[in-house]
């Protein structure tokens, strides 16, 4: 059985970390299979992309038996060939990704699904930076994600103490946009990506876009990239469907261009 899952239907990528015996711990297979599958979402047919993973977690990160493996890759390549390329991707994706965070979430785990667009949670889930617990220091983008997720004093504790942060305090801390109870959570978070699927994706990726710029824009600076981007998304074709159906009272059917 592969170590990721991938499939797309209806608009949608779906990639499932598929290593559920060890709660989807990443080895160099699974960590290049997944930069396989993201590329794979740059089709236009994929107008949203779905993470999560199978079983009880979501990921606990680096699998750690083979970072001592004398026949692994080496702590030298892990990032460079394997979480830096993997988070890279998902931000670069001209189209929203969910991470559907479906159990535990750790090391590199957590933070490949806090850098993603739409962060969602079932009740049950939780958020560990457990690097700290074997004296590594955050990766996979989390030093940069975090603190302008939650806040620099917040992210510095996390990240120092490696606690595990329940779904609902991950919530209230600003961590992700919503938890879910367990019991609806597969088909809550599917609904997110069915709505997202149906959207202008090209208006997506340029908030997605636009988003990113302000992390090191002055307001000024984000004003002009705002007038760049809008001028983009007006050209769009679905732009123009979006203000025709509305002025002739009826449903729109966005095309994705
Ligand atoms: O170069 C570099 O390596 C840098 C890259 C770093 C990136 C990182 O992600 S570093 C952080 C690595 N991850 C961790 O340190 C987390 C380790 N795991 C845990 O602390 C716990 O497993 C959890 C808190 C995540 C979950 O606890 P629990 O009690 O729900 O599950 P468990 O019983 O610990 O784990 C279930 C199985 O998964 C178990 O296998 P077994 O005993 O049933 O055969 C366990 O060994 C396995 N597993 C869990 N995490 C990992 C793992 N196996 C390998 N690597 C793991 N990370």
């Amino acid at each position: 059985m592969s170590s990721i899952l991938f499939e797309i239907r209806d608009g949608i990528g779906f990639i499932t970390l598929n290593r559920p015996d060890k709660l989807n711990a990443f080895d160099r297979a699974m960590a290049m299979l997944l930069q396989e599958k993201l590329d794979a979402c740059s089709d236009a047919s994929v107008r949203c992309v779905f993470i999560t993973g199978a079983g009880k977690g979501f990921s606990a990160g680096q699998d750690l038996a083979e970072v001592v493996d004398p026949n692994g890759p080496g702590m030298a390549r892990i990032l460079s060939e394997h979480y830096n390329p993997i988070v890279t991707r998902i931000r670069r994706l001209e189209k929203p990704v969910i991470a559907a965070v479906n159990g535990v979430a750790a090391g590199a785990g957590a933070n490949i699904a806090l850098c993603c667009d739409i962060v969602v949670a079932c009740s049950s889930a939780s958020f560990i930076q457990a690097f700290s617990k074997i004296g590594l220091i955050p990766d996979s983008g989390g030093t940069h994600t975090l603190p302008r997720l939650i806040g620099w004093q917040k992210a510095s504790a996390l990240m120092m103490l490696g606690e595990k942060v329940s779904a609902a305090d991950a919530e209230r801390l600003g961590m992700l946009y919503k938890v879910f109870p367990d019991e609806s959570f597969a088909a809550d978070a599917l609904q997110i990506a069915q709505t997202l699927a149906q959207m202008p994706t090209k208006g997506l990726a340029y908030t997605k876009q636009v988003l990113r710029l302000s992390f090191n824009n002055s307001f000024e600076d984000q004003l002009q990239d705002e007038d760049v981007f809008q001028q983009r998304a007006a050209a769009t074709e679905d732009f123009k469907e979006g203000v025709e159906a509305f002025l002739e009272k009826r449903k729109p059917k966005f095309k994705g261009n």
